[in-house]
């Protein structure tokens, strides 16, 4: 009598486990800022890994530039500069954050002007040969979740 309530709220539990199950690779917070055709745009976005595995995103790739860099940003001597970067590593049970601060996406040459509202695709490639979609909102600061 003890055990059948104990056996049903575990088969519950697992259940509502399983279908809360995050994505594996996991991406939030995508946006980028108004931009005209032509120039260069910005692009941020928080990709969590879940998959108990390491990873890293490899690649980003969009309709709206002629190709995607990813960079890293950093002050030296007051200074702040920034260059490419080929990959960036994505911890099991970590995260990799683009962000104003940090890492940003370069979409460089923009084929169309980005306004506040628009939404801008793009595809992530990661080093174990995943591929995930995602929208940047274009907005003027980062979105509240
Ligand atoms: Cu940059």
């Amino acid at each position: 009598m003890k055990l059948l309530p104990a056996l049903a709220l575990a088969a519950l539990l697992s259940a509502t486990a399983a279908q809360a199950a995050p994505r594996p690779l996991e991406i939030t917070r995508a946006w980028s800022r108004p931009a005209v055709a032509g120039t260069n745009g910005v692009g941020y976005l928080v990709i969590a890994n879940h998959t108990g595995r390491p990873d890293a995103v490899t690649g980003i790739e969009s309709p709206a530039a002629a190709h995607v860099e990813m960079h890293a940003m950093s002050m030296t001597g007051g200074v702040m500069s920034m260059r490419r970067v080929d990959k960036v590593a994505l911890p099991a049970g970590g995260s990799a954050e683009f962000g104003p601060n940090g890492y940003h996406l370069m979409l460089v040459g923009l084929t169309r002007t980005l306004a506040v509202g628009d939404a801008v695709p793009v595809t992530v490639t990661f080093a174990s040969g995943a591929k995930q979609k995602a929208t940047l909102a274009v907005a003027l600061s980062a979105p509240k979740s």
